[in-house]
């Protein structure tokens, strides 16, 4: 279980009204791929994944990497309840998607990588050490219905 102070959730929520989510998303989804290309597997159906530019460049990346900071957002706001927040999205990536549960935790590497680049000097070590604890949370979460 994750457990952020008041002054770490304010930080959280403060930092997310600085940025375009539906940007962070697809940069981060793009990253995953450019960066563990073995990640590309769940995602033959995507079309053109041939390069670095081809990824980023990618309209189905685009969408689902919006899709995915979508249901980030929504557990931005249930940070005390991670685990129900993400009960059957978890049920859906162990049962139907079969995606290995170590890639959440990838994923939410390159989400905090990309909230830097935004950010710039607002991503202090205290914010960056916020964000890790929220990443690690929904990465749990979203892997507890795993067996
Ligand atoms: Ni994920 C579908 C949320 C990480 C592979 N994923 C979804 C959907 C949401 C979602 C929402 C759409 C569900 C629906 O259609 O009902 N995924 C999330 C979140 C994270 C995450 C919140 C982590 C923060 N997913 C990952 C990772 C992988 C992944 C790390 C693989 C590397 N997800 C998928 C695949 C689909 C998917 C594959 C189905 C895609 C499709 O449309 O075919």
């Amino acid at each position: 279980m994750v457990h952020l102070t008041d002054a770490e959730k304010s930080l959280v929520q403060g930092l997310w009204g600085k940025v375009n989510a539906d940007v962070i998303g697809a940069e981060a989804l793009g990253r995953l791929l450019v960066v563990y290309p073995w990640t590309q597997r769940y995602f033959d159906k995507f079309g053109d994944l041939s390069s670095a530019s081809a990824i980023m460049g990618n309209a189905n990346v685009k969408a689902h990497g919006k899709k995915v900071i979508n249901a980030f957002d929504n557990g931005l706001k249930h940070l005390d309840s991670l685990k129900g927040t993400f009960a059957s999205l978890s049920e859906l990536h162990c049962d139907k998607l079969h995606v290995d549960p170590e890639n959440f935790r990838l994923l939410g590497n390159m989400i905090v990588i990309v909230l830097g680049h935004h950010l710039g000097k607002d991503f202090t070590p205290a914010a960056q050490a916020a964000y890790q604890k929220v990443v690690a949370g929904v990465a749990t979460a979203l892997a507890h219905k795993y067996h």
